[in-house]
């Protein structure tokens, strides 16, 4: 009896004080942080999701599915939204979307697609494009996600974050000096403080590492209404995922003047936005597959995204 009482006061203190840290979380930066405005991510829905991963899960795997900010594009006339993950491949979809809405007016002013976004062309000119919480919404009938292998990906953002910009920037990757365990174990001890909801913001690190199925409002029920699209490592898979693409697009009724125009720059401009030949990363990958403590701790933290989207995962099952 007193012991029931006593856990019952137990989970009590422990909710209000989540309660407090995610008021705090959603006040302080409503406006990066979208995870207010939608019921889904009221205070109550999050702190009993979050109680329940903290009671039920033993598992040292990182969870799925926590809720991450997410943006979003949409194309209404043509009943099309995109979830943004990754990062490069974000700016494309921006880009695609924005001519989908917009084709003329960003026709004439000669900008390529493929050209950065936000230095060619005014926020206001594809306001319409970017949205919140569409992983239910009814108006699109098709909600893509471009996914990739987790592993490859985390290689690439490492590449690009942990060696490239940490060469002028030293506290990048919490200043771990291209040391690729060291960066690992501390995301995965952020990861596991974020699922626990004991973190109360988000690094830039963890930004780019999370894994996928944080992204995009996903769950066990939203994640249904996706369409999902492989982006591989070769240029042949690549230029599949792009013709898919193009495929989506037809059967939406995009007119085939602006499928043409859109695939020609995709084709043109494909390997600018690929890392995977650098001899860099090559090196770094190579290194990273015969560690054991790096591949450890990817497995701990990638795992579940390798379930959760039905792709082979590279960790010997034990
Ligand atoms: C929690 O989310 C569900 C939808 O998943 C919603 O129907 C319900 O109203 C939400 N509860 C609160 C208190 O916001
Ligand atoms: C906790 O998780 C289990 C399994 O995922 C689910 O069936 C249950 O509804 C959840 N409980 C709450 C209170 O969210
Ligand atoms: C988008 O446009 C609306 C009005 O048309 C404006 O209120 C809003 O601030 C704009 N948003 C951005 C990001 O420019
Ligand atoms: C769905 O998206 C459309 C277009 O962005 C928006 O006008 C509408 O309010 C959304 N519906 C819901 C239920 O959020
Ligand atoms: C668009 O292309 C498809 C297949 O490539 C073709 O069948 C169709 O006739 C074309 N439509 C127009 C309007 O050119
Ligand atoms: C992403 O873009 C940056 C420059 O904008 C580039 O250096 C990097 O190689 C790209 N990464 C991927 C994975 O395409
Ligand atoms: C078709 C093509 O080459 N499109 C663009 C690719 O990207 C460069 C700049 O990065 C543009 O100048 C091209 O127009």
């Amino acid at each position: 009896m007193t012991i029931n009482l006593l856990n019952t006061f137990l989970l009590f203190a422990i909710l209000i004080i989540i309660t407090i840290n995610l008021s705090y979380f959603c006040s302080k930066d409503a406006n990066r942080y979208s995870v207010i405005q939608d019921e889904r991510f009221s205070i109550f829905n999050l702190t009993r999701s979050i109680s329940n991963w903290t009671h039920t899960s033993s598992s040292p795997l990182i969870p799925p599915y926590v809720p991450f900010r997410s943006t979003f594009v949409t194309s209404p006339k043509y009943s099309l939204a995109a979830c943004r993950i990754q990062k490069n491949l974000s700016t494309i979809l921006l880009n695609l979307f924005c001519f989908l809405n917009t084709p003329r007016k960003f026709s004439k002013t000669g900008n390529s697609l493929t050209v950065e976004f936000r230095n060619h062309i005014s926020v206001e000119t594809c306001n319409k494009t970017h949205a919140n919480h569409i992983a239910m919404n009814t108006t699109f009938t098709t909600k893509l996600a471009i996914i990739r292998d987790p592993v490859e990906r985390f290689l690439s953002g490492f590449v690009d974050k942990c060696i490239h910009e940490a060469e002028k920037k030293d506290y990048r990757c919490y200043g771990c000096n291209k040391d690729m365990v060291c960066v690992l174990k501390e995301q995965y001890e952020r990861f596991k403080l974020i699922a626990e909801g004991r973190l109360l913001s988000f690094s830039y690190e963890d930004r780019h590492f999370a894994p996928m199925s944080w992204f995009c409002d996903f769950d066990s029920e939203t994640i249904k209404n996706y369409r999902f699209l492989f982006f591989g490592e070769t240029e042949e898979k690549q230029s599949q995922t792009i013709r898919e693409l193009m495929n989506i697009f037809s059967v939406h009724g995009v007119d085939n003047g602006t499928i043409s125009h859109i695939f020609q720059e995709l084709s043109a401009n494909r390997t600018k936005h690929s890392t995977s030949g650098s001899a860099i990363r090559e090196k770094i990958g190579k290194e990273m597959r015969s560690d054991p403590e790096a591949m450890r701790l990817l497995h701990l933290i990638y795992e579940n995204d390798y379930r959760i989207f039905k792709l082979q995962s590279p960790f010997i099952q034990s």
